[in-house]
C-alpha cells in the first residue's frame, strides 16, 4: 500500500485513530483529522517512521472551513485513495419528548452534515481519477432503533441511505463505498455520549466483553486489502455478548 493516501475523521481517538495506526503499519500515508490538535500530535508517535503524516484540525460542522481545507490540500496529498467518514459521537440518551436539541443539533450536523461535507470535497478526485474508496463508519444504530436513541439512531440510519446512495452513484466511477455497522465499542464514545460522566459511561460496558477499536480497525484494512474487483459493501460487527442493539448478556 506504498503512496497510498488514506483520510481517516475523527482520528484523535477510537476508531479512527486505531484505522489510522492500521493503515500506517501496511504502508499507507495518512490524513488524520479531529478538533483536537495536540492529540494528532500523538498519534503522529505512533505511526511508523517510514510514512508521510499529516495532520488537519477542524470541526466537521464548519462547512466553509472543511471546503477551505479539503479543497486546497498541498499537491502531494490531493489524490486519496480511501476516505474513512468515522468522525461522529452520540449526544445524551433521552427520549424523544424530553431530549435536548442542542444535542440533536450536534448528532445531525457532526454524523450526517459533517460526513456530507467532507465527502463533497473529496469525491470529485475520486470521480476524476475513477478510483478510490469511502469508508462510512454506521452503527448497530443505523440497523435498529433503541429506547432514547432516537435522534442518534435517525442520524445512524441517514448514514446507512447516503452510503447506499453512494455506492449507485459512484458506480459508473468504480469508487467503491463500504458501510461498517458496529454494536458496543469500547472508545471515549460513552463518555462523549454522558458529558464526562464517567460511571455512567462505564455502566454501558459492564458485565461484558465489548468490541475494541482494534476490531474494527481490521475490517478496515481487510476492506482496503481486498482487490478492485472486490467491494466489502455492509458489515455489522457485533461483541459476542451482544445479540441486537438492546440484547446483551452480562455477568450479573
Ligand atoms: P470516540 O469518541 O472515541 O471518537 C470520536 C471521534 O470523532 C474523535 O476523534 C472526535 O475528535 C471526532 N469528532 C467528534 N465530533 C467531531 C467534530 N464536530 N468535528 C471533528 N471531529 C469530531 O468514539 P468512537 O471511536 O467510538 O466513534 C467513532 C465512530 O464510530 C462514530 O461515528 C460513532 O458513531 C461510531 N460508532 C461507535 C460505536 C461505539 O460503540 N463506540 C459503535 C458504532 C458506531 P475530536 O473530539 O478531537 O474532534
Ligand atoms: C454506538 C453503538 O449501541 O450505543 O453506535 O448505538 S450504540
Amino acid at each position: 500500500m506504498k503512496n497510498k493516501i488514506a483520510l481517516i475523521t475523527g482520528a484523535t481517538s477510537g476508531i479512527g485513530k486505531a484505522a489510522a495506526i492500521t493503515l500506517a503499519k501496511i504502508g499507507f500515508d495518512i490524513i488524520a483529522t479531529g478538533r483536537r490538535g495536540n492529540r494528532l500530535e500523538e498519534l503522529k508517535q505512533e505511526l511508523p517512521a517510514t510514512i508521510e503524516f499529516l495532520p488537519l484540525v477542524f470541526d466537521v460542522r464548519d462547512r466553509e472551513k472543511v471546503a477551505e481545507i479539503l479543497e486546497n490540500l498541498p499537491e502531494q496529498w490531493k489524490n486519496i485513495d480511501v476516505l474513512i467518514n468515522n468522525a461522529g459521537n452520540a449526544h445524551g440518551m433521552d427520549p424523544v419528548q424530553s431530549a435536548d436539541l442542542d444535542d440533536w443539533d450536534a448528532m445531525m450536523d457532526i454524523n450526517v452534515k459533517g460526513l456530507l461535507y467532507v465527502s463533497k470535497a473529496i469525491i470529485p478526485g475520486m470521480t476524476a481519477r475513477k478510483s478510490g474508496m469511502i469508508i462510512n463508519i454506521g452503527s448497530i444504530a443505523a440497523k435498529e432503533v433503541y429506547p432514547n436513541g432516537s435522534v442518534y439512531c435517525g442520524s445512524k440510519h441517514a448514514v446507512d441511505a447516503i452510503t447506499k446512495g453512494m455506492r449507485i452513484d459512484l458506480n459508473p466511477f468504480g469508487v467503491r463505498v463500504v458501510a461498517i455497522h458496529p454494536g458496543l465499542v469500547e472508545t471515549e464514545f460513552s463518555l462523549v455520549r454522558f458529558k464526562g460522566d464517567d460511571k455512567r459511561a462505564d455502566t454501558v460496558y459492564q458485565g461484558m466483553e465489548p468490541l475494541v477499536a482494534q476490531d474494527i480497525a481490521d475490517i478496515v484494512e481487510f476492506a482496503v486489502t481486498r482487490p478492485s474487483h472486490v467491494t466489502i459493501a455492509d458489515v455489522v460487527v457485533l461483541p459476542t455478548a451482544q445479540a441486537s442493539a438492546t440484547l446483551v448478556k452480562r455477568d450479573t
